[in-house]
């Protein structure tokens, strides 16, 4: 019956490549652990191979119309099938966009059950949940080396509850277990935490290192407003984060129109450049971000062994199983308590009190199995030796995954750390000052200077005389501005050249 108990399942092996490797250890050495207690009823459903082919995946969470949508379309650079944006909640399902030849759409129903894509266990969720589920496929250059989830945007209070008909942090909780970046985006120019929003962040909390915040549309407010939101925004992210560290902020703008303020500029690229890094390393980064969440999944099936077989040894054999049941479960933060102290566990590692105590009462404990040390000891092992060896490939990997696959290329991505096009990071600045608006940056200063000529002018509408020098020296200033801004750089030097002539000579 135990056949994977085989003296096999203890040895060391060395696998081909990392991903291979942690499929072969997970679906011998930690599978046999999850389901022996139930873990999937519990905490996860069973990890498939396609879980760990899949390219690296983000996630976009946020509160309705905080541009989650235009956030990937800014990426991609382009539309995707089924795209959806206005003022209003207007994304009301779970997108995959995804890299295809062929363009398209693929509902919820026949998404699950294609065993090439790693969303079958979205099935659980039901047939409410399965009609709001869909795969964009889009031939981008983005998406061939990561995929992106957008979501419907949160609402607050009851409407979010009663309208969906579906667990939706259930599902946002199965999301962020598999993907590589949640992207939290808030609006600075309507900046609020809503219930739901604040639940749907505990939720992720057991995955803060793969949480990104942005605050987005930055663009709406000016320099002095930015602050104030920013310190507001900090203020609320510590009281629903609740930790000690302060979270990085991405301040920006990711959509393709026009900056209102301009002070703001260079802050807004460099944050995106900074944002941008961050994604594109995220294929590299794949093998270890996968090999770090299996070692959670394998500390919390430990936990949730030494749990569940504590139950059971709690039970009587006999009389008094419901009454014992409910004491157990009304007790649990005292057992544990005490395995913390018997198994010397942290007491992060334990899942949430509430949500266990939710799911036992629908168990029946007498099924539980006891406590089989065995199958811990080949996680144990597992986790000492082979992950130890999967870990020292990874480097190596990282160097042929960059040469072969590379980092993500195309899209918004072209722009970083690009210094050459006209278009590039720390363009628009200097001499290419407003080179990316679609109005001449003159016509900025152009009242202030026609009121200047109006003063200085003759009936005929010309300016003569040595007294006017300084004025000229302005004017100068505004006409290398307009010529810059036309990009018309071989006139730029002839005219510019000439007009530092003519002054010199009049002085
Ligand atoms: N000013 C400004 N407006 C933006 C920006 N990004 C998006 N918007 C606008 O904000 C509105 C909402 O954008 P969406 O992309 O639909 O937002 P969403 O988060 O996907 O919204 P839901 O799908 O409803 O949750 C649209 O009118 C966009 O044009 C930005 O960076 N700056
Ligand atoms: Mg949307």
């Amino acid at each position: 019956m135990f056949s994977w108990l085989s003296r096999d399942n203890n040895k060391t092996e060395v696998y081909e490549n990392v991903i291979e490797g942690l499929k072969t250890i997970y679906r011998t050495k930690l599978l046999p652990l999850e389901t022996h207690y139930q873990f999937h009823d519990f905490h996860s459903p069973q990890l498939e191979d396609s879980d760990f082919d899949a390219k690296p995946m983000i996630l976009l969470v946020g509160q309705y119309s905080t541009g989650k949508t235009t956030f990937i379309k800014y990426l991609l650079e382009r539309d995707f099938p089924g795209i959806r944006i206005g003022p209003e909640p207007t994304t009301d399902r779970f997108i995959a966009v995804m890299y295809d030849d062929k363009e398209g759409i693929i509902p919820g129903n026949a998404l699950v059950v294609d065993p090439k894509r790693q969303f079958r266990p979205l099935s659980k969720f039901g047939n409410s949940f399965l009609n709001r589920l869909q795969c964009s496929m889009v031939n981008s250059p983005v998406l061939q080396n990561i995929s992106i989830i957008d979501t419907p945007g949160i609402l607050s209070g009851e409407k979010q509850r009663v309208d969906r008909g579906y667990d939706f942090t259930g599902v946002l909780e199965w999301f962020a277990e598999r993907v590589d970046r949640i992207i939290l985006l808030f609006d600075a120019h309507k900046l609020d935490i809503s219930d739901e929003f604040r639940r749907s962040i505990e939720a992720l909390r057991g995955h803060d290192d793969k949480i990104r915040i942005v605050l987005n549309k930055a663009d709406m407010i000016d320099h002095q407003q930015l602050m104030r939101v920013y310190g507001a925004l900090m203020w609320s992210l510590g009281k629903v984060l609740q930790t000690p560290e302060v979270a990085r902020v991405y301040i920006g703008s990711f959509w393709d129109q026009p900056l209102r303020y301009d002070v703001n500029r260079r802050l807004f690229e460099d944050e995106e450049q900074d944002l941008f890094k961050d994604l594109q390393s995220l294929p590299r980064n794949a093998a270890l971000r996968k090999l770090n969440d299996l070692i959670k999944r394998a500390r919390l099936a430990k936990v949730h062994a030494y749990i569940i077989s504590e139950l059971r040894k709690e039970m009587p054999s006999v009389f008094g199983k419901d009454s014992k049941k409910k004491e157990l479960i009304k007790s649990l933060g005292v057992i544990y308590e005490r395995m913390q102290k018997e198994h010397q566990i942290s007491p992060g590692d334990f899942p949430e009190i509430k949500k266990m105590q939710e799911i036992l009462g629908n168990q029946d404990f007498t099924k539980f199995h006891p406590l089989k040390p065995k199958l811990l000891e080949i996680v144990d092992r597992m986790l000492a030796d082979d992950i130890a060896n999967l870990m020292a490939k990874i480097p190596l990997e990282e160097v042929n995954n960059t040469e072969t696959t590379g980092n993500v290329k195309g899209g918004a991505f072209v722009n970083v750390e690009d210094t050459v096009s006209p278009f590039g990071y720390k363009k628009g600045e200097g001499i290419d000052a407003g080179a990316g608006e679609l109005d001449w940056i003159v016509s900025r200063e152009k009242p202030k200077y026609d009121q200047i000529f109006d003063q200085i002018a003759t009936a005929e509408g010309k300016v003569t005389g040595m007294g006017k020098i300084p004025y000229l020296v302005s004017l100068h200033y505004v006409i290398v501005l307009l010529i810059t801004n036309s990009a018309r750089n071989s006139i730029k030097i002839s005219w510019t050249s000439t007009i530092l002539t003519c002054a010199a000579s009049s002085t």
